[in-house]
């Protein structure tokens, strides 16, 4: 044959686009395409061991680099295992472009073995899926599908790809993919009319979610923020959306009981909705928990999400980012000077009061610094001291999360990543993504013993590739979070003892599962802390060395009753 293939075309666009890591598993029904990959050393294949892992450590990535990462999968075996984590990239609104091979489109009449309806598979957990059925539109979808991945509302998306196209002779143009510019702002005066709605409100609160990072508008949320002496609300937050540290930080809402979220907006007269849908519960309440007189604003560049659930008093589809940079000196103007005054007075008011729950919070951890079994809060004091300043977090720690995140309260965009919720075992693998985002910085994934268990196969890849990640279980022997969402759910029922005894199987402890060797099996060297006399030494001895290497903390397994509360300005994290 003479000419080019549709496997080298495809490999020649994603090079002009500038895709820089291809993470596959591969398969006999990709052999064309994978066996160009060689000619392409700029375009790097990372070998994951299970497709469930594969898309977390691709989820991991492009979530440092908020740009489409690119996998590729085999048939419908492969993206069968996919599919939980692509409900995570779904809900998270990962830019990512599944690629899955297929024998050909001429053996689908033969049902023949292996022949699966891929596009089928995969439309409930993407943004978009397509199949590839001429030689004369791959690239052209490919395009499409990145094009798709990276508009906001950003989201993983699936290109089938039967082996015969891609086999013919590829004659399609190399063109770099155009995504669509969606820096937009509304007109003046829906501007106008947004701030007058909220200037003047004595109880104003601020939701935010992923689209605010997706925008880069941290800097501007606060400045808004503090124009308007607002506690600021994480919704749906799987990265930096606000810096924990700032006064006016309230925490996470939490991801499992509507009453919960309906409890942080109750008292609410004013509300700005920026970059999230509400509510991202998975017992959601039905009906709206806002205040009846409450004026609600919507600022989001995904219109499904504005006013999904509940009305809202004004909506606007535009960017976060010079939405929320034109809305403060309009709200500074609609709160005239006295309103000002009363915003300042309440941002002091607001910014003390957690400041007091935080002070509170910490001397609490320092009281049981010494215990054992440990708490988790122990090795985040201990690692906070040793950490770089611009070290990347990780944290699927789940019911550690709060321990660790209150000592190593996320500061800085792009320096942080967490679980919001859903598929278990992002944890090892979106930190080696992250790391391989940012070779030049110190990553550190957490995770639960629980989570650990579903894609510790990115262990052998982090060994395998030579990636420096740092890796730490926080290993309770269990499935804690089931236990303190049962504590919640037997209290609703009105259950006097709640936090009496849990059901036998949400204890992973005989055997219990031994990281040390786990982690020892897959290349991965790694050390044990079950006495606080060993968090420094180990900690040191991870951070010292050179390449990947794991920590497993034996920590507390008990739930106490009423650990599952939420609201208010807590860092917590409820999963289903
Ligand atoms: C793929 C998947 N399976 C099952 C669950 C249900 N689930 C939610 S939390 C949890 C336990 C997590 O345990 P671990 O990671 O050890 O964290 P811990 O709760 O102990 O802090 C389970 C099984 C889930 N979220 N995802
Ligand atoms: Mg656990």
């Amino acid at each position: 044959m003479t000419g080019v293939t549709g496997h080298r075309r495809l490999l020649e666009q994603m090079r002009a686009d500038g895709v820089r890591h291809l993470f596959g598993n591969p398969g006999s029904t990709e052999e064309g395409l994978l066996d160009e990959i060689a000619r392409f050393p700029d375009v790097g294949y990372v070998l994951g061991l299970q497709e469930a892992a594969v898309v977390c450590l691709a989820d991991g990535y492009a979530q440092a680099t908020h740009r489409p990462s690119v996998v590729l999968l085999h048939s419908g075996v492969g993206l069968g295992n996919a599919v939980g984590s692509l409900c995570h990239a779904k809900q998270r609104g990962t830019p990512m472009v599944v690629l899955a091979g297929e024998a050909g489109v001429v053996y689908e009449p033969l049902e023949a073995h292996m022949a699966a309806d891929l596009v089928g598979i995969a439309r409930p957990v993407t943004k978009y899926a397509t199949r590839a059925v001429h030689p004369a539109s791959v690239l052209r979808q490919f395009r499409r599908c990145m094009k798709v991945a990276a508009t906001p509302p950003q989201g993983p998306v699936l290109l089938a790809l039967p082996q015969d196209v891609l086999d013919q002779v590829n004659d399609e143009p190399v063109l770099p993919t155009v995504v669509p510019d969606t820096r937009v702002l509304p007109e003046p005066a829906r501007l106008r009319e947004a701030a007058e709605l909220l200037a003047g409100a004595r109880s104003p609160l601020i939701l935010v979610g992923d689209g605010v990072a997706a925008s880069e508008a941290v800097p501007e949320l606060e400045r808004f923020a503090e124009a308007w002496g607002a506690p600021v609300c994480l919704s749906m937050a799987s990265e930096l959306l606000f810096p924990w540290t700032h006064p006016l930080c309230d925490g996470l809402m939490g991801h499992m009981f509507g009453e919960h979220s309906g409890a942080a907006v109750a008292d609410a007269d004013a509300v700005l909705v920026c970059g999230t849908y509400l509510f991202p519960d998975v017992f959601p309440l039905t009906g709206s928990p806002f205040r009846d007189d409450a004026r609600i604003v919507h600022v989001d560049l995904d219109p499904y999400a504005i006013a999904k659930n509940h009305p809202v008093t004004l909506g606007l589809v535009s960017d976060p980012r010079l939405t929320l940079r034109a809305l403060t000196p309009a709200l500074r103007q609609a709160q005239g000077e006295e309103g000002g005054a009363e915003s300042a007075r309440r941002a002091e008011w607001i910014g003390a009061r957690h400041e007091e729950a935080r002070r509170a919070a910490l001397e609490a951890d320092r009281a049981v610094r010494d215990r054992v079994p440990l708490r988790m809060s122990a090795v985040a004091e201990r690692l906070a001291a040793l950490l770089p300043d611009d070290a990347v977090v990780f944290d699927e720690a789940l019911t550690h999360s709060p321990d660790l995140t209150r000592w190593l309260p996320p500061r800085l965009p792009g320096a942080f990543f967490q679980t919001p919720g859903g598929t278990l075992g992002v944890g090892i693998p979106g930190a080696v993504g992250a790391k391989i985002a940012h070779p030049e910085r110190t990553v550190v994934g957490f995770t639960g013993d629980g989570g650990a268990m579903f894609t510790f196969q990115a262990l052998w890849t982090a060994a395998h590739h030579g990636i420096d990640v740092k890796l730490v279980v926080c290993h309770n022997s269990g499935y804690r979070l089931l236990k303190e969402n049962l504590v919640d759910y037997r209290g609703d029922l009105g259950d006097p003892d709640p936090a009496a005894e849990f059901p036998w199987f949400f204890d992973v402890d005989r055997p219990c599962v031994d990281f040390v060797a786990v982690a020892g099996g897959l290349g991965v060297p790694a050390q044990r802390i079950t006495e606080p006399a060993e968090i420094e030494p180990v900690l040191k001895s991870m951070l010292d060395h050179e390449g990947p290497f794991l920590v497993e903390v034996r920590l507390e397994r008990d739930v106490a009753a009423g650990s599952a509360a939420g609201g208010g300005p807590v860092t917590e994290v409820k999963q289903s």
